[in-house]
């Protein structure tokens, strides 16, 4: 299943007067507030998402999984998957490989069939939150801090495996993320815990390229529910700073206790140079992966204004890694990734509206009632026009949701794979 140039012109003729009576007025009325239009334009542009490879089939809790029909069934299927999205938003440029469930078995065609379809690997990400088969140690109590240094070595060695399959395609940074913790009081030994983790963290550090970042992830809780290992940023920044100045803290929205301030925490790692990755999605009670936006648009609009203001002030903060890390429990995976995508935008378009200089003035002088109004009249923008004209640049399709649906990409998708197809890993 291929989505052709041929087939977005023709998508692309039903609404290009609509789209560009929408544009005309938008870029007028930016225009006049002195915002350029063809600068922000550019910006959406070149802003890419990475895919994660566990994203393209239907997810499941531990509940059950209610599997969605031609799912891709292999490395091969997923990255056709996200061609699909990418022609059509123009903004899934990349792929962030889950290892070991998408070990690449022919690393040339893998590395021919993504430059065809324009998609780069992004950060690769290793697994120790489950056991594989044929491994000698378990990770029932923990991986980087288990109390057994024979764990703790398999668990640096895998690590180790994965900057090994990711610098053979092209990826230049390790996201780890620990699922290490405790399920009740007295069962670990906090200090210990944190230590062997450090531990080991510099371990895998030491051998890390010379061009690479280590991404570290952190998450208050489950699948340990009384404590974890790298519960916050505070704690994924202690063990960065410890590592060296190629390990930085990532950031997963969905990894915080409800309220948490997150731009906030964005602000200040960024500040300190130690913000390396993002990971996207949204959720109404903690981690519950769903599609960016559909929750909180106003705080992930508070969020990339902090991160647009750190992107244009702070030099010192490495260029991130963004990925969109979500589970499609009842949606059609390919449908929830249009719509983060779109959400993405949006909100980064938002933050591009925001007059930092007004902003700025209006907080010199406690302004708080201006201040608001700066921040709410961007949000309250409707971007969708230059959205859709940041794709038609580049070839993509003014609607891309629309476009997926008329082209019947997922009869498509059965007819080739058929119905009972369950993507690696899930
Ligand atoms: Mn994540």
């Amino acid at each position: 299943m291929k989505v052709t140039k041929q087939h977005i012109e023709d998508e692309n003729k039903k609404n290009i007067s609509s789209q560009e009576n929408g544009f005309k007025f938008l870029s007028d009325t930016l225009a006049l507030k002195g915002h350029n239009v063809n600068a922000i334009l550019s910006k959406l542009s070149e802003f890419q998402v990475a895919i994660p490879s566990w994203a393209l089939g239907a997810g499941g809790t531990r509940f059950g999984r209610f599997s969605f029909y031609g799912e891709p069934s292999n490395l091969e299927q997923k990255l056709e998957d996200i061609g699909i999205l990418h022609t059509l938003t123009q903004t899934a440029g990349a792929v962030s490989l889950h290892i070991p469930w998408d070990i690449p078995s022919d690393y040339r065609a893998i590395k021919q069939q993504a430059d065809a379809l324009k998609i780069k690997f992004d950060s690769v990400n290793s697994n120790t939150f489950q056991d594989q088969k044929n491994e000698k140690e378990s990770y029932k109590y923990g991986s980087l801090s288990n109390i057994s240094q024979a764990v703790r070595d398999q668990a640096i060695q895998h690590n180790l495996d994965v900057i090994n399959i990711g610098n053979k395609l092209g990826s230049k940074s390790l996201t780890v993320w620990l699922a290490d913790g405790s399920c009740f009081p007295g069962q670990n030994n906090f200090q210990t815990a944190f230590q062997n983790t450090q531990n080991s963290l510099k371990d895998i550090y030491k051998r890390l390229p010379e061009d690479w970042k280590m991404l570290i992830e952190y998450k208050p809780y489950e699948p340990n529910f009384y404590s974890t290992v790298i519960q916050d940023w505070g704690t994924s920044f202690m063990l960065a700073n410890e590592c060296g100045e190629k390990a930085f803290s990532l950031v997963d929205l969905g990894h915080h206790l409800p309220n948490s301030n997150i731009e906030q925490i964005v602000s200040i790692l960024m500040l300190k140079g130690k913000l390396g990755g993002f990971h996207f999605n949204d959720s109404k009670y903690g981690d519950d992966d769903l599609t960016v936006g559909s929750i909180k648009p106003y705080a992930l609009f508070l969020i990339f204004n902090e991160l647009v203001y750190g992107i244009e002030n702070n030099p010192q903060n490495p260029d991130l890694a963004w990925m969109i890390d979500a589970s499609h429990n009842v949606k059609d995976p390919l449908e929830d990734l249009i719509q983060s995508l779109e959400a993405i935008q949006e909100a980064y378009a938002k933050a591009l509206l925001v007059d930092q200089k007004a902003l700025k003035t209006a907080q010199l002088e406690n302004d708080v009632v201006k201040c608001q109004e700066i921040l709410q009249g961007a949000f309250r923008t409707d971007v969708r026009p230059l959205l859709a004209a940041a794709r038609l640049k580049t070839g993509g399709a003014i609607n891309p949701l629309e476009s997926y649906r008329n082209l019947k990409i997922r009869a498509g998708l059965i007819t080739e794979r058929g119905k009972n197809t369950v993507a690696t890993g899930l």
